[in-house]
């Protein structure tokens, strides 16, 4: 639905009448929706409700590099994480392998080393819980992040030593904005 750009008017005439503009505009269908928040797509910015309007979507300009993302889908490659979230963490939002995860924990020697695929000049902090509930973080490492990535989305490895003793552990990683 668009606002018509110019008023309407009316030519007359002895044989006819001429009118010229919208005057009404109406949506086409209404029942599509594909965030479901009541707001039919033709009248939405953002039709799937992930904040990335669907023009910056269409454009792929909000990511570097460009990609566009689907503007029917919040979640454009089904990796679970969002093409919003995925701006955040920098990742591929039409690779489903490329999202943020802690891709190994080692145990050597009492160390607890924990591994991230993550991209240059992105700030990381690790969180430790006691449980999977994320409730209470009980330690936050210093911020991590790396100045050398390798290809378009520079790629690189991170990692977090530490040998806190506790007896569970559940890690998490944030990206620190
Ligand atoms: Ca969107
Ligand atoms: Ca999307
Ligand atoms: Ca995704
Ligand atoms: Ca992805």
């Amino acid at each position: 639905m668009v606002g018509q750009p110019v008023a309407v008017s009316m030519l007359k005439s002895d044989a006819n009448v001429s009118f010229s503009g919208f005057m009404y505009t109406f949506v086409m269908f209404p029942a599509r929706d594909a965030d479901n928040d009541g707001v039919p797509d033709e009248s939405s910015k953002d039709n799937d409700g992930d904040t990335l309007d669907d023009l910056t979507e269409i454009q792929g300009i909000a990511f570097n590099p460009v990609t566009p993302t689907d503007t029917q889908l919040a979640d454009s490659d089904w990796d679970g994480v969002v093409d919003q979230l995925e701006l955040v963490a920098g990742t591929d939002p039409r690779d489903p392998t490329s999202y943020l995860k802690i891709n190994e924990i080692n145990i050597t020697n009492q160390n607890f080393v924990i591994n991230w695929k993550g991209r240059a000049n992105i700030d990381y902090q690790v969180l430790l819980y006691t449980n999977l509930l994320y409730t209470n973080d009980i330690f936050a490492s210093p911020t991590l992040s790396s100045t050398n990535g390798t290809g378009d989305w520079e790629i690189t490895w991170l990692s977090w030593t530490n040998n806190i003793d506790i007896d569970a552990k559940y890690y998490r990683i944030n990206v620190v904005q």
